[in-house]
């Protein structure tokens, strides 16, 4: 009788369903929200991805690296408060600890696409993958949009990240 695995199968599928609504991204070990990247002037080569990253396993994970058709290069970045000033600095992991959660958020952690291949504009979606510590790669699709630069240090749009990159 096939029946009595139908709401079985039903619920699974809700599950995914509900997965699929709230865009939300499981691999085994790490959990992505609010996946977003900056909508820039077609004129800038660089923009950042934000995202929350949420860790529901019993051991600490760290992201070690990300990549992006959509850029050249993919680098993991933080920003620091030197002397006032924000600035960026390459980082060569984000760590995300055991039953927490890890924000990559304007002024602080994100990741930087580099040498975009093309302009991105808002409403375009980028697809991201990233590599954690454990080798397992998780893939997402992050939307352009529009977010605005937090924090005084920053010097329009794209200011600090241009500045950050020519620094080294
Ligand atoms: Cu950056």
């Amino acid at each position: 009788m096939l029946y009595p695995a139908l709401p079985f199968l039903r619920t699974a599928l809700a599950g995914l369903a509900l997965a699929l609504a709230s865009q939300t991204v499981l691999a085994q070990s790490l959990a992505v929200e609010n996946a977003q990247v900056r909508a820039v002037p077609p004129v800038s080569t660089t923009t950042a991805a934000f995202m929350v990253l949420t860790n529901p396993g019993d051991g600490d994970l760290a992201v070690v690296e990300a990549h992006s058709p959509a850029a050249g290069t993919t680098e993991l970045h933080n920003h620091v408060d030197v002397d006032g000033v924000m600035q960026m600095r390459r980082v060569d992991e984000i760590g995300v600890s055991a039953g927490a959660s890890t924000e990559l958020a304007p002024g602080g952690l994100h990741l930087m696409l580099i040498d975009l291949v093309a302009p991105l504009h808002e409403g375009d979606e980028v697809e991201i993958t990233l590599v954690l510590d454990s080798g397992e790669s998780l893939e997402l699709t992050a939307p352009v949009r529009r977010i605005e630069v937090m924090g005084g240090g920053m010097h329009g749009q794209d200011g600090g990240h241009g500045g950050g990159h020519h620094g080294h």
